[in-house]
């Protein structure tokens, strides 16, 4: 990356840029609540930390992102290191992975979640035998993991999609949603937040649709095709996902509907570059999927050593991220999120 999004993102929740010594004085992933100290005594020791990523789905760059930051900073810890995870992103297909890395005994898994509900019961049982959950991007109900990393706040996402989307169309006109998969908590929380936002500030707007591209590309792309076809009168798509924005993107690049058809979301740089450049789409937003990485493995460290023990106050170092603190609910916030247009673009690569 040839910027750091980490410096304007997630200055929010980075209250000291402060690096750590982690030094090896961990217990060692027993799986008991630790001391719930905060005093940052350090991660544990080298071959006493395994961390396991799942993400939603494997093959999304968004998520190849993220696995960057996690493994970093498990090297960071001394921690060992690997992702494993289904194709599609449903939520029985995360049930296997979880239920091997509590056979295993891995000491963290870091999980972007398919379903808030249906994977609660494997992630329990992991947790009974003594594995560390850290959901990040995507949450469970509070009371099937130890803390999620949050990227940014719903209310915080639902209002650059809908002042982003609201300039490009003159706040004015029909737009619909291409969201991810129907079960997934992220979309569904920020597209709540955002009908409301947009219902609440830009009255002449009206959100008509919301259809589902399972984040995948094929599906997404067939469903920007299918909004278009039944409303003759749409001005806007909003997709929050990487994955929908992308598909949309190259579909209306080639469509008539292109410089007619406004489209904006959450995307990442390096998928949305061609479509920034050929004026498809003006302006998207994300936070960055890295740092999100690397905050889970670093909250995942904190949990197994001890450091803390996920309660509302206790804090912990996430290496060059700075420190962060536990919210309520178990939520740790990693920032806002950002921007990006013709104009900064070039300065990311992820
Ligand atoms: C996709 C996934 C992920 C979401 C991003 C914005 O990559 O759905 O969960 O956070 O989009």
């Amino acid at each position: 990356m040839k910027f750091s999004l980490k410096r304007v993102a997630a200055g929010v929740a980075v209250t000291t840029v402060a690096a750590m010594t982690l030094a090896g004085c961990a217990d060692t992933g027993s799986g008991d609540g630790g001391s719930g100290s905060d005093d940052g005594g350090g991660a544990a020791a080298s071959g006493d930390l395994s961390i396991t990523l799942l993400p939603k789905n494997l093959g999304n760059p968004y998520f190849d992102a993220s696995e960057v930051g996690a493994s970093d900073a498990a090297e960071d810890l001394g921690a060992e290191f690997e992702q494993v995870g289904p194709t599609e992103a449903t939520p029985d297909g995360q049930v296997s992975y979880i239920n091997t890395a509590a056979q295993q005994g891995r000491s963290a898994l870091l999980v972007a979640a398919n379903d808030p509900n249906a994977i609660c019961d494997a992630l329990n049982e992991a947790r009974d035998a003594g594995t560390k959950v850290v959901t990040f991007d995507s949450d469970t109900s509070a009371d099937c993991r130890d803390l999620f990393i949050n990227q940014a706040d719903a209310e915080g996402i639902a209002k650059v999609q809908g002042d982003l989307i609201a300039e490009q169309i003159g706040e004015e006109g029909e737009v619909a949603i291409l969201s991810a998969t129907a079960n997934a908590t992220n979309q569904n929380a920020w597209n709540e937040a955002f009908i409301q936002y947009v219902n609440e500030t830009y009255p002449d707007i009206e959100v008509i649709d919301t259809v589902y591209g399972d984040d995948e590309d094929q599906k997404s792309f067939d469903q920007t095709a299918s909004l278009l076809q039944s409303n003759p009168d749409l001005k806007g798509i909003v997709s929050p996902t990487t994955v929908g924005l992308a598909a949309a993107a190259r579909y209306l690049s080639d469509s008539n509907a292109k410089g007619e058809v406004a489209l904006t979301g959450l995307g990442t740089p390096n998928q949305m570059r061609e479509f920034i450049e050929d004026g498809t789409v003006t302006a998207f937003a994300l936070w960055n999927p890295e740092d999100l990485g690397t905050l889970a493995a670093y909250a995942a460290g904190a949990l197994v050593s001890g450091d803390i023990d996920g309660a509302e106050g206790d804090t912990f170092s996430a290496g060059g991220l700075g420190e962060f603190t536990v919210g309520a609910d178990g939520v740790v916030l990693l920032g806002d999120p950002f921007v990006f247009d013709a104009d900064n673009i070039g300065d990311f690569d992820f």
